[in-house]
């Protein structure tokens, strides 16, 4: 668990965020290897356990009800046995945790939760690490989680909490920050993070950034998200990210959070392997592996081993899985996509799930 780092003020994360590009990734990878192996990532899989209808107006998410244009197959909550092999197949396929995200505003008592329960017993039993994200939950629920063998609860702030009521209107920042103590209370660990490209400012990013690493204690992950512009949500159209500002915001999470997974989480797929890479060298050490975030496409497992194997990094707490155990020869090794997309894809690799931004 994470002990209390004092964080000064906004300015000083400002003054950090505005520093010349490679003093701040220099600062930024003293910090990451003074508590971590700078080369090894955690690799997490997303299951969603439960798909769509969500009563939450979220303007960037493809789940909310309010957003009913866009595609997407909503799909009642699975059975543990079905979400058992998906786990099953994640750990084989070289994932070390597990996280099952619920399109729910709340977690409500009864046979559903019972069930969740049930299939975190299940995961945790199967040696992945357990994580859930479900939404609000109350003290007795994050206890029966944690009693069930989950290890972790998500639950974003997402973004500055003045900026918070242009992107959801159906809760509160409040309200996340009441749930994350109760996660806390529960022994829990927390995972919180933000979105970037939803139109904030880098002022709500810098009050994003001095929230999360003022949680006492701080969050044990942080993922960083780069918005999925999804079809149908309000945020379809948005602009993509400056990736140097990416960076720069993974970097000052770092330096911020020392101790803390720095997650390189949705919008890999509008990634270059040279992006990643500088992220992962800002101090980013964990993402999620397999073809799927929730419902947004992610890059295939292959693709990441290569660029892991490109980069000389590793799985952290594993090895690489048997079907990638061998070093890549060299004419396997990932290389520029044709359609020039600028993405990698090994040799024969069918895994081209990319949106491609049209501008
Ligand atoms: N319903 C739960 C909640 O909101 O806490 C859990 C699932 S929700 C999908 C988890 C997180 O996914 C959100 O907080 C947001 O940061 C991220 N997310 C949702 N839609 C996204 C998108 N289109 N692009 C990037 N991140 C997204
Ligand atoms: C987080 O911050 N990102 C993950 C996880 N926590 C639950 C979810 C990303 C979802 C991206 C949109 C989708 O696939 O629906
Ligand atoms: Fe619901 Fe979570 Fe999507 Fe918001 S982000 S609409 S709470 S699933």
């Amino acid at each position: 668990m994470n002990t209390a780092t004092p964080v000064t003020d906004l300015a000083a994360v400002r003054a950090l965020y505005e520093l010349p590009f490679p003093e701040l990734l220099f600062r930024a990878m003293q910090v990451h290897r003074t508590h971590h192996d700078a080369t090894a990532v955690q690799l997490c899989t997303l299951q969603s356990i439960k798909t769509g209808r969500c009563q939450e107006d979220c303007k960037y998410c493809p789940q909310s009800a309010h957003h009913p244009d866009a595609a997407l197959q909503p799909e009642p909550l699975m059975a543990t046995e079905r979400v058992l092999e998906a786990a099953r197949a994640a750990k084989a396929g070289g994932a070390s945790r597990f996280c099952m995200g619920a399109a729910w505003r709340e977690v409500k008592d009864g046979a559903q939760f019972d069930s969740v329960l049930n299939t975190v017993s299940g995961v945790a039993e199967l040696g992945l690490e357990v994580c859930c994200t479900l939404g609000m939950l109350q003290e007795h629920q994050a206890k029966r989680l944690k009693d069930a063998g989950c290890t972790v609860y998500n639950h974003n702030l997402d973004t500055s909490r003045e900026f918070y009521p242009e992107i959801i209107t159906t809760r509160t920042y409040d309200d996340r920050l009441e749930t994350l103590a109760t996660v806390r209370r529960a022994g829990l660990q927390v995972c919180s993070g933000g979105i970037l490209g939803l139109g904030e400012t880098v002022e709500d990013r810098f009050k994003l950034l001095h929230e999360l690493a003022s949680l006492d204690p701080q969050p044990d992950s942080v993922p960083i998200n780069a918005l999925v512009p999804v079809e149908g949500t309000p945020m379809a159209e948005n602009d993509p990210v400056d990736p140097i500002e990416f960076v720069r915001v993974i970097a000052v999470a770092r330096i911020l959070m020392p101790r803390t997974m720095v997650r390189l989480s949705a919008g890999r797929t509008a990634m270059s392997a040279e992006l990643q890479a500088l992220c992962f060298t800002a101090g980013a050490n964990s993402i999620f592996l397999g073809e799927k975030l929730l419902t947004t496409p992610n890059p295939g497992r292959h693709e990441d081993f290569t660029l892991l194997r490109r980069l000389g990094m590793r799985p952290l707490g594993g090895e690489f899985p048997e079907d990638l155990s061998q070093a890549p020869a060299e004419d396997t090794w990932a290389r520029p996509c044709s359609e020039g997309c600028g993405h990698d894809h090994a040799e024969g690799g069918d895994h081209h799930h990319h949106h491609h931004h049209h501008h």
